[in-house]
């Protein structure tokens, strides 16, 4: 599993205050932190309240690389301020996000190869969100067309069929699942599949027992990444599981301790 760590996020209060403090300790320690508890990856988002999103984002990306070469998935619905998190970063990057449309698609399928960056792909347009897997399908298969017909690589794109919290819109959940599946069917080589894991239980109690069963779902669903919080230790305990229930991992009676000194 691809596991991008969600921590760096304005959402949260320690990153809205280190940005407006500009103490990069505290960005340091929980990028250190997600690295050490296995993130193949580090969301860096700025959050709705940030004024000079670009320079936040450079400033986040300047702290980070200072103690983690940990790849970087830049998170804004700005295609600015994803350029200022590119061009700021040293090791690998991924582009979060693109949607189906055009204009977008125009500005960061160019931008992913200038900067040799993987994308995600929201199967969403600037009509909102969709409403079922056959909504979701067609916008995936938009962005897969346009990234063959512009010489980027599938098998660097991640498409993200948008999953939603589930106290508010409970019937959506199965239809992420059944497009996750299908997603994999839209070209060969196929593209990868992505989830915003923690959305889906936004507003809800219990949230990392709802978090991890989502999760060992959609991974019976082919699911090759997800955006988590990896100091959820039951999360991450349950997603090894599944790994190792889905032949993916090799069994031995110590698998826990053996995947994560991988
Ligand atoms: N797809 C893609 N990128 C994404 C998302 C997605 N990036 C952002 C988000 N969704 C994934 N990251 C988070 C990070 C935090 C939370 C949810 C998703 C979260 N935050 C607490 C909340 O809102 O309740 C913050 C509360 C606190 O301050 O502790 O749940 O879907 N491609």
């Amino acid at each position: 599993m691809f596991i991008v760590g969600e921590l760096i996020n304005g959402m949260y209060k320690n990153v809205r205050q280190a940005l407006e403090t500009k103490d990069k300790k505290i960005i340091q320690d929980i990028a250190k932190k997600q690295t050490e508890a296995g993130a193949s990856a580090l969301d860096v988002n700025c959050g709705p309240a940030s004024r000079n999103p670009k320079d936040d984002i450079k400033w986040m990306v300047e702290a980070i690389q200072e103690v983690v070469d940990t790849p970087l998935c830049m998170d804004s619905t700005k295609t600015d301020v994803i350029e200022a998190g590119l061009s700021t970063a040293k090791n690998k990057t991924i582009i979060n996000s693109t949607g189906a449309d055009k204009e977008k698609l125009d500005i960061l399928v160019p931008m992913a190869l200038k900067y040799k960056s993987s994308l995600i792909g929201l199967a969403m347009n600037k009509k909102g969100v969709p409403q079922d897997k056959f909504q979701r399908l067609e916008l995936a298969a938009t962005i897969v067309t346009y990234c063959q017909e512009n010489n980027f690589p599938v098998s660097n794109l991640y498409l993200d069929p948008i999953v939603l919290p589930v106290n508010v819109a409970q019937a959506q959940a199965q239809e992420v699942l059944g497009a996750l599946h299908e997603f994999k069917l839209l070209s060969d080589p196929a593209p990868k599949t992505i989830v915003g894991l923690s959305n889906v239980s936004q507003g809800a109690p219990d949230r990392s027992l709802i978090n991890r069963t989502f999760l060992v779902m959609a991974q019976c669903a082919g699911l090759d990444g997800a955006i988590l919080d990896p100091l959820d230790k039951n999360l991450m305990d349950a997603l090894i599981t599944a790994e190792l229930i889905l032949n993916k991992q090799i069994y031995c009676d110590s698998f826990l301790d053996a995947y994560k000194k991988k």
